[in-house]
């Protein structure tokens, strides 16, 4: 937890006011375009100047903090910001280091709200393509290369296998191919990675995605409220985008296949159409993507001329 950077992160940023709500977001990476566009489509807009730390809600009372995202754990513990949206990999490992360094009322104070649908990836143990891998005993011995070791040793001690952790900070994956390591434990997503370098995934530790956290606010019922509200938007807006509304012509003895077919369909509105009794327009909101595949299964039960289209906002 890179507490060593509190005070710098202090003197950068506005005396804390007590009905603002601070949201740490990651300044540079994976995560930060999306963090961004999340918050806007909740309707949040900031006065944002290129290299700032710290940005100014222009039409709520929340302000944005911008850093690395290793440090958005300790910030929230630490009481330097009210929420965070971070990867649960970042979050799982520093609530695992402060326990293991004897702090775990840090990891408590912390709480995972809800996951934000973006920054998929897990946490996998690999070896190198070659190794015959049948079990995890096989891993008895060895040594593996991670940058999250206080993740990968909980995970070793409650298998009970006696593994060498050494922490790299990047490039985690040549580790093997260097001879400094048997193994690695990374972040997968697609998996490109770990071909490119000729690894193997054996085992996934964590399953994880962006997510927002929040520290207690039992006591801030002000910033607590405000959260509160945003939560709803979040929610809303979460909701909105896997929400499609669909609009198809089909025979209308199949109107309960329909329903059946697409994923999450309301009750839907079924209008007659010009010049025939045997077809009708059928409309319906589903609260789940709908894939190809579920248009194929319409066509082949007699739908044509599907659409479906964006929801841009609802409330329910
Ligand atoms: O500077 P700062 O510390 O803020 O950023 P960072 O370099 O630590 O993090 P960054 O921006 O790389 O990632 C931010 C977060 O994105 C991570 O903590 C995860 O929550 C999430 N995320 C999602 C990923 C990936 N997918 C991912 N694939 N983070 C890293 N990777 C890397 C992985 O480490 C490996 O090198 O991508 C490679 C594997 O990808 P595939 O697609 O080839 O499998
Ligand atoms: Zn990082």
């Amino acid at each position: 937890m890179a507490l060593s950077a509190a005070p710098g992160i202090k003197a950068a940023i506005p005396k804390m006011a007590k009905e603002r709500l601070r949201i740490a977001i990651q300044k540079s990476g994976r995560l930060t375009d999306k963090s961004l566009d999340l918050l806007s489509r909740c309707g949040l807009d900031f006065a944002r100047s290129k290299d700032a730390l710290f940005c100014f809600g222009r039409n709520m009372p929340v302000d944005l903090l911008l850093v690395r995202d290793d440090d958005i754990p300790g910030f929230l513990a630490e009481g330097i910001c009210d929420v965070g949206l971070v990867g649960d990999n970042v979050a799982a490992e520093k609530a695992c280091a402060s326990f293991f360094s004897g702090k775990p009322s840090q990891a408590k104070t912390v709480q995972r709200v809800r996951g934000l649908g973006y920054g998929a990836c897990r946490l996998s143990i690999a070896l190198p393509q070659e190794y015959a891998y049948h079990h995890l005993g096989d891993l008895q011995g060895m040594t593996l290369a991670t940058s999250y070791p206080a993740l990968l040793q909980k995970f070793l001690d409650e298998q009970k296998i006696e593994a060498r952790v050494i922490y790299l900070s990047g490039s985690v994956e040549i580790a093997p191919r260097l001879g400094t390591a048997d193994g690695i434990c990374d972040l997968v997503s697609s998996g490109a990675t770990l071909a490119a370098n000729r690894l193997q995934e054996v085992h996934t530790l964590l399953e994880s995605e962006a997510a927002l956290y929040q520290r207690d606010l039992s006591a801030e019922t002000k910033k607590q409220n405000i959260l509160n509200v945003l939560l709803q938007r979040l929610n809303s807006v979460l909701q909105v985008s896997a929400s499609k509304y669909v609009m198809l012509h089909a025979p209308a003895s199949q109107v309960a296949a329909i329903t059946q077919i697409l994923p999450a369909a309301e009750s839907p509105t079924v209008l007659p159409l010009e010049g025939t009794t045997q077809r009708v327009a059928v409309h319906t909101l589903c609260r789940e993507n709908v894939l190809w595949e579920h248009l194929e299964q319409l066509k082949a039960i007699g739908a044509s001329a599907i659409l479906v289209l964006p929801v841009e906002k609802m409330l329910a």
